[in-house]
């Protein structure tokens, strides 16, 4: 299966970045990496893979990319935090191109394996009112009313794969992400979510003295993270596995906002006196993931401890920083070492 081709596509973002060096790391000979930015923008570039800038919502595209492969993980969409998410909704349902045409060009070359990337986004709004860290069973998503925009057109394209595995047999598996963060990902410039936007705010209040930080909402809003070494592992335990349904893939360890930048502060030695703004992109009031599903099926979940995983997120986005500081263009990784 080694030498089987293998397609990763957003692989010059932040998860599919992370699972292109895993494969690689792990003696995958064939990968070939597909995004719509341009090389020099890609987190994470290796030589000995295929490398192509192609933009996926074009048909001919999808199927230069899904040509001879084997086993296919769509990662690429128009992706991000409550900061993009809220104010590009049609951007966001415009990923549905990519889904369509990915899923159609799998069938046309035969590809015998497709991952799909869903998202927590699907979950009944209904369902996370409270603060209390609703957790989601996989059975919330129905009857539907998603994050509007970007979680719509999630819900959409699983629901698209199911009937591509029902009608032309194809092997689809679909796991709904919770908030993933870690290193090689978004940290500034509007897309990034939580743990990068609080690590990279209490960097700045650090360096430039001025030790304010203002967070969007009340504070008291609850999320679970996942580590990206956990969700690399889990999208491949999951593509092995006979798991046809959407599952969840993420962590149970839920904290409000407030409590993540308590945790940060105290990764940074620093105290910052806090201001909230009540108006911008809040997005549910508390989630959290039930994993009772994967618990029973792979008798493992998500367990990078948030305080393990934002130490070694902190410390990456504090080297891009100062990298960008003395203007550079921050540390991109070419070759050799390992995800991170
Ligand atoms: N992005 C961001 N930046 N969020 C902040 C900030 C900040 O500076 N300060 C506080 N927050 C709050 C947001 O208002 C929100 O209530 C919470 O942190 C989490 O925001 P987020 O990390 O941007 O994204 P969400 O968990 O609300 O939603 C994400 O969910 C994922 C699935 O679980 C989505 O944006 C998708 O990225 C994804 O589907």
């Amino acid at each position: 299966m080694k030498d089987q081709l293998v397609l990763v596509t957003g692989a010059g973002g932040f998860i599919g970045g992370n699972l292109i060096a895993s494969l690689r790391q792990q003696g995958y000979k064939r990968l070939r990496a597909v995004d719509v930015k341009p090389l020099d923008d890609w987190y994470q570039k290796f030589p000995d893979v295929e490398n192509l800038t192609l933009d996926l919502n074009l048909k001919e595209n999808c199927e230069r990319a899904a040509k001879d492969v084997y086993e296919l993980y769509n990662l690429a969409a128009n992706m991000g935090g409550m900061g993009f998410i809220e104010n590009n909704k049609a951007l966001c349902m415009l990923s549905v191109l990519i889904n369509t045409h990915m899923l159609q060009a799998a069938v046309k070359f035969g590809v015998q394996r497709y991952f799909y990337s869903s998202s927590a986004c699907v979950y009944n709004a209904d369902k996370q009112k409270t603060f209390e860290a609703p957790s989601l069973r996989e059975e919330d998503a129905y009857p539907a009313m998603p994050e509007d925009g970007y979680g719509w057109e999630k819900l959409f394209s699983e629901r698209m794969c199911r009937h591509f595995r029902e009608d032309y047999g194809l092997y689809v598996r679909i796991a709904r992400f919770h908030n993933v963060y870690g290193p090689w990902g978004t940290w500034f410039g509007g897309r990034e979510k939580a743990p990068a936007a609080i690590s990279r705010k209490v960097i700045e209040a650090k360096r430039t003295g001025k030790h304010e930080i203002t967070i969007w909402g009340s504070g008291v809003q609850t999320r679970s993270f996942m580590y990206i070494d956990d969700c690399i592992k889990g999208i491949q335990m999951l593509m092995n596995s006979g798991v046809e349904e959407p599952i969840n893939l993420g962590s149970s360890e839920a904290v409000s906002i407030n409590q993540l930048v308590d945790m940060v502060e105290d990764i940074a030695g620093i105290k910052l006196k806090r201001s909230y703004d009540l108006t911008a992109p809040k997005g549910v009031n508390g989630r959290n993931s039930d994993n009772t599903l994967i618990q029973k099926l792979f008798h493992w979940e998500p367990n990078t401890p948030l305080r393990v995983g934002m130490e070694k997120t902190y410390a990456w986005i504090q080297e891009q920083y100062i990298a960008r500081e003395r203007g550079l263009p921050g540390v991109v990784r070419e070759s050799g070492a390992s995800a991170g």
